[in-house]
């Protein structure tokens, strides 16, 4: 874990709930001086000293002025076994951002300073409490929008995950040990070289499992991905706004409107999706139309369910069959859409032209089907996540951790092509690929984190965390 030489050495101090009136207010200090300033600023008419997380009851005062700012709790967690790792002080008092204010101002007049943001849990994160994928899911229970992305996040705090990256980052330390040091050796004495291929296979197994996690747990923290895709002008943009109660595309009645995908979060019988809505999709398009096109595709790749929407007061054509197909490794419900334009079914967009059953007909002009294409959607939702097998329920990557997991996966990959391929490797190839898949396992746990990664990732947070 990471322990950085220059640990800081001052004092924090921020309000740790939202700024604004609310019951309570709580106002937290981390550092040397945490204790010492609320010596000075707190007095308890009961308590001479601050037992160890035991709340007690006081007033605080400004000691220059002498007069009594507010009363409440303070409670006193030193360290090593705090939140930050150092004497943790916080004051719970009445909600209001005056007296927060000034008592936050005391707290800075007698030697602390103003916190950035995160800084409580980056303290944390240097002094060893916890590595950085543990402080990254801190970030993501905060932000949190949903029970299971709250879940989610939760689960990420605990140890497991980062106990199975420790496994692997053992178990390949402990390869390259042994590689190392025959390397070392091997002039001296006439050695056969370790055998390595069946823990490197093992740790790519690992490796796999955990990755394997990670769709499952974005779909549950972040929702699942719905694009909207079709022609243009058949009304993508029209649903869009309708399904998510507001305005938040362009809708004109010129074909091409929308060029860049717009997502939003829409949440549907308990159930989260990130819905988008893309360019329309045609087959003989113009370069700036190409461009979105691209973008659409691009997210079509990447999406859970895709909701093909089409004309129904035109027969189907080309562009309809083209986008099914681009479609047809995807999820699809199909929405025919200006059925206010036609009387019965209208053209023929029977299933099977749609390539299954699920089809709904709407008009998002008089909502007329608006409902059965919400229930339709939150059905899917529920298949979705069902479909989420209890193998996949443990905790799973981010997306910054997944990406360098891809990072660590390759080399040792590349270890097992060759394996398979030409039977032995030379030792100092294997050390070389090993070493290359450490360095990226420990940037996910932060060891190997520059200042720069850690910036990004603790700007995220708010003030007081
Ligand atoms: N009559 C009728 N008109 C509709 C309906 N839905 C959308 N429209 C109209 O169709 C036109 C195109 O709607 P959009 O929602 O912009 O269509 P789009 O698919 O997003 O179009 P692009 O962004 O250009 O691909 C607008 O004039 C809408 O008012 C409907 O159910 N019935
Ligand atoms: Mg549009």
């Amino acid at each position: 874990m990471k322990q950085d030489p220059n640990k800081p050495v001052d004092t924090i101090v921020a309000l740790s709930t939202p700024y604004g009136c609310s019951g309570i207010g709580v106002i937290r200090m981390s550092g040397p001086e945490a204790i010492p300033i609320l010596l000075k600023i707190f007095r308890s008419m009961t308590e001479t000293e601050f037992p160890n997380r035991t709340a007690i009851y006081g007033t605080v005062f400004n000691p220059r002025e002498g007069n009594v700012l507010d009363d409440g709790l303070a409670l006193v967690m030193r360290g090593p076994h705090s939140y930050t790792g150092e004497d943790v002080v916080e004051l719970s008092l009445h909600g209001s951002p005056a007296v927060l204010e000034m008592v936050t101002h005391v707290i800075v007049e007698h030697g602390a300073r103003h916190a950035a943001r995160g800084e409580f849990t980056r303290r944390a994160f240097l002094f060893g409490r916890m590595n950085l994928v543990q402080a990254e899911a801190v970030i993501d229970l905060i932000d949190a929008k949903t029970a299971s992305a709250a879940i989610e996040a939760r689960s990420r705090m605990d140890k497991r995950l980062s106990a199975e990256i420790l496994e692997i980052s053992d178990a390949l330390k402990d390869v390259m040990a042994k590689i190392e040091a025959y390397i070392d050796f091997d002039e001296e004495e006439e050695s056969s070289a370790p055998q390595t291929e069946h823990t490197i296979r093992e740790v790519f197994r690992k490796i796999e499992t955990v990755q394997g996690r990670a769709r499952a747990g974005r779909i549950r923290r972040e929702g699942i991905v719905t694009v909207i895709t079709g022609k243009p002008n058949v009304g993508k943009s029209t649903l869009f706004n309708l399904l998510l109660n507001k305005e938040r595309t362009i809708v004109t009645p010129y074909p091409g409107t929308t060029r860049d995908p717009v997502d939003d979060c829409l949440v549907l019988g308990g159930t989260a999706f990130v819905l988008w809505d893309t360019a329309g999709i045609r087959q003989h398009p113009d370069p700036v139309e190409e461009e979105g096109i691209l973008r659409t595709k691009d997210i079509i790749g990447e999406a859970d369910l895709v909701i093909v929407v089409f004309d129904g007061s035109k027969p189907p054509d080309g562009d309809d069959t083209m986008i099914l197909e681009a479609c047809k490794k995807n999820q699809t419900l199909a929405v025919v859409n200006k059925m206010d334009l036609v009387k019965g079914m209208g053209h023929s967009f029977s299933t099977e032209l749609t390539g299954g059953p699920n089809l709904v007909a709407v008009s998002a002009k008089t909502h007329e089907g608006i409902e059965a294409l919400k229930s339709a959607l939150s059905d899917f939702g529920k298949k979705i996540v069902g479909q989420i097998s209890p193998t996949t329920q443990g905790a799973a990557l981010n997306a910054r951790c997944l990406e360098l997991m891809g990072a660590v996966s390759m080399p040792i990959k590349r270890l097992l092509t060759r394996f398979t391929e030409e039977g032995t490797i030379l030792p100092e190839i294997i050390s070389y690929e090993l070493r290359t898949a450490l360095g990226s396992l420990e940037e996910i746990t932060g060891e190997r984190a520059d200042d720069g990664v850690l910036d990004r990732i603790f700007e995220r947070f708010c003030v007081g965390k």
